[in-house]
């Protein structure tokens, strides 16, 4: 069994950057005070692992607003960071619970004021010296704002344009407590408008990956590797979506104390046309093909991999003939991806190639099929980072040029009914199809982190027959 390094007491998360993570965020801090000027508050979640759904919820390990984590490393619930550029005091103030007992006596270590032990190390982890009761946080934001005359204070909060629309995430912690600066803005008589949202300088910081970050995402991409070529190399042994799920998130969990980048989806036949499946309990049969999109997070970085192929070990002539088809689409992204293209344009390569793929390469040969959407199933990327969909949740950023060290999924995908006649025998079956690796784009190309699962047919039916 291979080594896992104790690197926390819990609470903190270096991002691998050991000896410099301190400084690391303090960049990252100094850099957004620059971008933004202004007094900033963020708020950490402000409940536990699970803290709003119900007692059977499985935690994650790691659960913390990704804003916070990557300005601080903290994981632990109920703080809020405040940043004031221009103060003469402390430009960082860190607002946490006081020390409890009786939590960590259910919960385990937690650091908190009138703790010095934990608040040395709160100091030393985060490079924040001013730490503070969050009993305080109103008071001292007050004093801050209208003794100081502020013109405004930014938080952090989903916000983008959907059908031409301003819209915003409204359900989260985030925008909750925008809505509470918002009344205590009110009240102090602050100009309208006087609350401002960091989302672009943030992300703008944030989604352009640093040497550590993609370091992580390769050790994500190794360990999911593994338990997929350990699935393949088991998988006479499965008869039903649950034994491979349970199976290959045992084997990725084993190998990372950072959890799941999401909960696998495993779906085999028809079952691979619904995009989002998770009822995940379905017996497999042998004619049929298997996808499964699966991942591990290491640190903070997200692995989002997708893999199809048929529970037989072999795929049949026209399972052959689609899986090609999406592969190719797969390759043409990937050949042009790089810093200054955008994810239309990478949408538009893609499903041409694709939709004509399935007329030169399967109509063309007397095949049928019925697809389950008009032109395009899906995007074929979306950001990651610190979160496993990254970025604005409306995904506006799909128009902008790509920036060098942006992470983006290439997941192209094929769902529908196909029926074909080749070498004298007819196939008809209900197929999803999707490959999915991650790509780190650079300046002059992108590199794809994912090159080391298997994915080509030939890998597959090898790995397969090692039963
Ligand atoms: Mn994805």
């Amino acid at each position: 069994m291979k080594k896992i390094k104790k690197i926390h007491s819990g609470i903190f998360r270096d991002g691998g950057a050991g000896a410099y993570a301190k400084r690391r965020y303090r960049d990252r801090r100094s850099k957004l005070m620059e971008r933004e000027n202004s007094l900033i508050v963020i708020t950490g979640v402000p409940y536990g692992p699970g803290g709003k759904t119900v007692w059977a919820y499985a935690h994650s390990p790691t659960y913390q607003e990704p804003t916070i984590m990557y300005l601080t490393g903290i994981n632990q619930n109920n703080v809020i960071l405040l940043l004031d550029p221009k103060s003469k005091v402390s430009t960082e103030i860190l607002f946490v619970g006081r020390k409890d007992r009786i939590m960590e006596f259910w919960e385990g270590v937690r650091f908190g004021v009138g703790d010095k032990a934990s608040l040395q190390e709160v100091r030393s982890v985060t490079g924040i010296k001013d730490v503070r009761d969050i009993g305080e946080f109103k008071d001292l934001l007050r004093e801050r704002f209208v003794k100081n005359k502020k013109k405004s204070v930014a938080t952090f909060w989903y916000e983008g344009i959907r059908k031409g629309r301003k819209t915003s995430i409204t359900t989260d912690h985030n925008y909750d407590f925008k809505k509470k600066l918002a009344g205590w803005l009110r009240e102090w008589k602050a100009p309208e408008g006087a609350l401002k949202n960091i989302m672009a300088n943030h992300f703008s910081l944030r989604l352009p990956l640093d040497k550590y970050d993609i370091k992580n995402a390769r050790k994500a991409q190794e360990i999911t590797g593994d338990g997929f070529r350990s699935l393949l190399k088991n998988f006479s042994n499965f008869n039903n979506e649950c034994q491979i799920q349970g199976y290959l998130e045992g084997k990725m969990r084993m190998n990372s104390p950072y959890g799941l980048s999401y909960p696998s989806i495993v779906a085999s036949g028809a079952n691979a046309t619904i995009l989002h499946y998770m009822k995940n309990d379905d017996p497999i049969s042998k004619n049929e093909m298997i996808l499964i999109d699966f991942g591990v997070r290491w640190m903070t970085m997200h692995a989002d991999i997708t893999r199809t192929f048929p529970v037989s070990g072999k795929f049949n002539p026209m399972q052959k003939l689609l899986y090609e088809i999406v592969l190719n689409g797969q390759r043409e992204v990937e050949k042009v991806a790089r810093a200054g293209i955008t994810i239309d344009e990478l949408n538009n390569v893609c499903w041409t190639v694709v939709n004509d793929g399935l007329k030169k390469k399967f109509s063309a040969v007397g095949g049928k099929y019925k697809l389950r959407y008009k032109d395009r199933p899906h995007g074929v990327s979306h950001l990651m980072g610190e979160q496993e969909h990254d970025g604005d949740p409306f995904r506006n950023y799909a128009t902008q040029p790509m920036k060098a060290g942006w992470m983006i999924s290439n997941e192209p995908g094929l769902y529908g009914d196909f029926k074909i006649r080749l070498n004298g025998k007819t196939y008809d079956e209900t197929i999803g199809i999707r490959i999915e690796d991650n790509l780190v784009m650079t300046q002059s190309s992108c590199m794809n982190l994912s090159s080391i699962i298997p994915k080509s047919i030939k890998e597959i039916e090898k790995l397969m027959a090692d039963n």
